[in-house]
């Protein structure tokens, strides 16, 4: 009887694993001083990034292509999932002199 359940809970955990991305990461980005916080140097498709206004201002993380536009008030924080590779732009809407660029990276299969 102990055997099967060890066995059950075996294929729980196994099923667990398989469905997480092992890639996915998660970042938070502080926005403080009038900008926003370093960039991470390697982000793929599927990573999160957590923008937190730490400012006394309202700001916003919009991607001049459309794909997201966060509002943010002082303290807030809200995040986003990167849906597609390539370059991201990013600015203030209030503060257009606030930019970041991001570069996304495709996921790639690990060779065995
Ligand atoms: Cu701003």
């Amino acid at each position: 009887m102990a055997r099967v359940v060890t066995a059950a809970i075996g294929a729980v955990l196994a099923a667990a694993l398989a469905s997480t991305p092992a890639h996915a990461v998660r970042y938070i980005i502080p926005i403080r001083n009038m900008a926003y916080g370093p960039a991470p140097a390697l982000l793929r498709v599927g990573d999160t990034l957590l923008w937190r206004n730490e400012d006394m201002f309202r700001h916003t993380v919009t991607a001049r292509s459309g794909e997201f536009d966060l509002d943010l008030m002082p303290g807030k924080e809200k995040e986003v999932q990167l849906g597609k590779s390539g370059k991201l732009n990013i600015y203030c809407r209030y503060h257009p002199t606030m930019t970041l660029s991001l570069y996304v990276k495709p996921v790639t299969r690990r060779t065995p």
